[in-house]
Parts: structure tokens; C-alpha cells; sequence
């Protein structure tokens, strides 16, 4: 698909080439042909019909509002934000709502393991009850490096609590993230389909970064659980960061004291680095920086250096000069 001479950001960005470029022509057909996937594939189809098991986490929500980080713009709509999604696993179109409802919630383990006092494998709503006490809605701006953004009310707990919770050994450094590697509930995960052999999608930070009071584990969006286009029942929201970094329906987290590499960053190294910091003077080869179009106003707007979150997050970057902190 690397047919365009112009550069991205010459172009509006309905015809520019999203995110998933990098996959296959030969493998974009074959996603296009998983639209009927269902019916080659029964067992997909039963899945989507089953119902959900009870969410024995519901009471907990609405969650008290945090109103300590300011967004400047206005609250994107419930129904624009939940209709415009990157979700690969179900597709490269951002309308992908209606095929994620096919992601199974119940159960959903996630293992904790590499440099940890001890590995352990638990089940997200006991990880939930753990740290319960601090669920709280934040509100923040979610920015892709596709060039738009939308603001968002996310419902979790500060991701230092999850580090507390793994008990990481002093020689870990990073935390390595990975989601769901499973066709039956995403068939473009089926061999031989989209981005074949580089699922599952992997992402990363720094536990410095995970210790900022910044980073959310998100499980809940507009004030409900279980919300499956939005990465149900657990990701990541780093909103200093571009929008690929924040990982969708976490399995496992694996502590390391070696620079994780991305999914993103596995098929196109020169385009998608582990810091991605938000900035408006670095654009990305296909994409310019400068504005983005918020999903829910339409309007463009002048994009801020670290999403307009510097206060909090710039002292982590302050002796990485030498690092490509920002694509
Ligand atoms: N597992 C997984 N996580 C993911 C993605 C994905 O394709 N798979 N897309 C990322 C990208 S590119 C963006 S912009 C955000 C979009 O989040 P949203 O759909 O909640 O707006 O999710 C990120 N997390
Ligand atoms: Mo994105």
C-alpha cells in the first residue's frame, strides 16, 4: 500500500493511510473478507450471541470524579467516542464497535510475571476488589498519532497501585503489556490474517513512567464497566502519550529490565519508537503534529507538547536528551 508519493499530512486525513499501512495488501484483503468471518466460522457467531456473565463489578460504578486534571475543550459525546475506535484486533476501520462485541470479558485472567517477588495469575475482578477503594473518573484528552483526539471520561486507578500490587524486584525497569491472543473472539487473529505473526499487541512504559500519577488503569468508560470497543476489562491510559501506547484488554504484564519492544514498533521502527510523547513540532513521517481534529466538535485544534499534561510528566523526560522521546 505504499503507493502515496505526497506526504500524510498533505492530505485530509480520511484519504490518508491509517496506523495499519504497514500491514500486508495481501493480508488487508483477506481482513476484508473477515467481515463475513462468522459464517465460515460458527462458532465466532455463537460467541457473539452469548451472553455476558453478570459484571460482579458494576456496583462500583458511577465512580467518584476526580476533578484535579484539567482538559481543555469540551466532553466528547458518548456515542461519537464509542463509534470511532482503533481496536486492530477487530479491524483497521475505527468502526469497529459492533465486531468487538465478540471480545469474551468473563473470565479474564491476568498473569503478573518476570521480575516480581513472585509470579501469580489472577483473575481481573480479584485484582478489581484489591484496588477498589481508589476507583475514581478522571477525564482526559486521548490523542493518536493519527492526528485526532477526543476527551474522554475514564473510569480506574493510578497504575502505581498495580505495581504495588505485581511487587516488581529493585532491577526492574520496565513493564512489558500484551493483550489477548485469541481468533475466536478476534479473527483477525486467525493465521494467515491481518498482521499475521506479530499478534498479540504489545506496548510498554518505564515503572517510573507507571509510578506517575498520570498513568490509569482504565476499566470503565462513561461511567459503565465492560465497555469492549473502549479495551474492556482493563487497559492503559498514559494521555501525555500518543494514543498507540495505551493498550487495550491487558492479559499479562511482565517485568523486565529490558526496553520492551511494541507491536507498533515490530512493523515500522522508524515510525512508531517505545517514548511517543506528544509534540507538535515532531511530526511523524506520514502525519504532521501541529493540529489534530477533535472527533467530537469536528473542530481542528492546535496540538499541545505532551497533551497539555508537561506539568506533570516533563521532569521524566528531563535527562533522556540523547532518547527519540517523541515519535
Ligand atoms: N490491543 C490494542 N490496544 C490498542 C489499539 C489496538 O489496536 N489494539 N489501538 C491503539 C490506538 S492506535 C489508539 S489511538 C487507542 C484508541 O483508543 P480508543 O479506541 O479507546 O479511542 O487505543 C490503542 N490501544
Ligand atoms: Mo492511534
Amino acid at each position: 500500500m505504499l503507493i502515496k508519493r505526497k506526504r500524510g499530512w498533505e492530505i485530509p486525513e480520511q484519504q490518508a493511510t491509517p496506523e495499519s499501512v504497514y500491514f500486508s495488501r495481501r493480508k488487508l484483503l483477506g481482513a476484508g473478507a473477515s467481515l463475513a468471518a462468522a459464517s465460515f466460522f460458527p462458532e465466532l457467531a455463537s460467541a457473539q450471541r452469548a451472553a455476558d456473565l453478570p459484571d460482579p463489578t458494576a456496583s462500583y460504578y458511577p465512580a467518584k470524579k476526580n476533578a484535579k486534571y484539567k482538559f481543555d475543550g469540551v466532553l466528547t459525546e458518548e456515542k461519537v467516542a464509542a463509534n470511532y475506535n482503533n481496536f486492530y484486533e477487530y479491524g483497521t476501520s475505527k468502526y469497529i464497535a459492533s465486531a468487538a462485541q465478540r471480545l469474551q470479558i468473563r473470565p479474564w485472567q491476568i498473569k503478573f510475571d518476570g521480575m516480581v517477588e513472585k509470579e501469580q495469575t489472577v483473575d481481573f475482578d480479584t485484582l478489581f476488589k484489591a484496588v477498589a477503594s481508589s476507583l475514581e473518573e478522571r477525564t482526559y484528552r486521548l490523542r493518536c498519532v493519527e492526528a485526532w483526539s477526543a476527551v474522554i471520561p475514564w473510569t480506574g486507578f493510578q497504575m502505581s497501585e498495580l505495581v504495588k500490587f505485581a511487587k516488581p524486584l529493585s532491577g526492574a525497569k520496565y513493564i512489558r503489556m500484551e493483550t489477548f491472543n485469541d481468533p475466536k473472539m478476534a479473527p483477525e487473529q486467525r493465521p494467515g490474517f491481518l498482521s499475521d505473526g506479530n499478534w498479540p499487541y504489545v506496548e510498554g512504559c518505564t515503572i517510573e513512567e507507571a509510578n506517575n500519577e498520570l498513568s490509569f488503569m482504565v476499566t470503565g468508560v462513561y461511567g459503565q464497566p465492560g465497555y469492549k470497543q473502549f479495551g474492556a476489562p482493563i487497559r492503559l491510559m498514559q494521555p501525555w502519550k500518543y494514543g498507540f501506547k495505551a493498550i487495550k484488554s491487558i492479559v499479562r504484564m511482565t517485568f523486565t529490565d529490558k526496553r520492551p519492544v511494541s507491536y507498533w514498533e515490530k512493523l515500522q521502527r522508524q515510525e512508531y519508537g517505545f517514548w511517543a510523547n506528544v509534540n507538535p513540532e515532531v511530526s511523524h513521517p506520514r502525519w504532521s503534529q501541529a493540529t489534530e481534529r477533535d472527533i467530537g466538535t469536528g473542530e481542528r485544534r492546535n496540538t499541545v507538547l505532551f497533551n497539555g499534561y508537561g506539568e506533570y510528566v516533563a521532569d521524566l523526560y528531563k535527562n533522556l536528551k540523547g532518547e527519540r522521546l517523541w515519535a
